[in-house]
């Protein structure tokens, strides 16, 4: 069993994507077992981003993370990780396939619409940043053995 760290980007907010797009993810199966709309602060972004501190996009990067409300989010199930970031699709929208949120949704890889961890171990780190243990809502959906046998 795994845990994913899903962050749906400010343009995703404001594009009014956040329904359209908490529908894929919910669609695939994962539990979700947090959320939470929220600003990111300048604090945050740089403790998410920080692998990415010395890259030429980082300060335009914190700034697309920190200029709106984003939508944060916590989901669990086998493969979580795997299987979230393949509905995100590649990093550049332009490169994204169609089906996928960003080959869908996206064209500017500067407003890319959602993040998603892309290992276990950069889950359980950025889950740390946005949630405490406690907001962790542990409970069993009713169409669970119809979605893991
Ligand atoms: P990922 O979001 O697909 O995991 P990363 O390489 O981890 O991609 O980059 C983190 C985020 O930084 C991207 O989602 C995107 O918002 C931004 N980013 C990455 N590369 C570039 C770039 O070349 N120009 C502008 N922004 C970029
Ligand atoms: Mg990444």
């Amino acid at each position: 069993m795994e845990r994913e760290f899903i962050l749906l980007k400010p343009d995703t907010v404001q594009r009014g994507l956040v329904g359209e797009i908490i529908k894929r993810i919910e669609n695939t199966g994962l539990k979700l077992v947090a959320m939470k709309f929220l600003q990111v602060t300048q604090d945050m972004a740089e403790k998410h981003y920080a692998v990415h501190k010395e890259r030429p996009f980082y300060p335009s990067l914190v700034k697309y993370i920190t200029s709106a409300p984003t939508v944060a989010m916590v989901v669990e199930g086998p493969n979580a990780v795997a299987k979230t970031r393949n509905i995100v699709g590649a990093t550049h929208p332009k490169d994204a396939t169609p089906g996928t949120i960003r080959g869908d949704f996206g064209i500017d890889i500067g407003r890319n619409l959602i993040h998603a961890s892309d290992s276990v171990e950069n889950a359980t780190y950025e889950i740390g940043i946005y949630f405490t243990e406690e907001e962790m809502v542990s409970w069993d959906p009713i169409r669970q053995p119809w979605v893991v046998e």
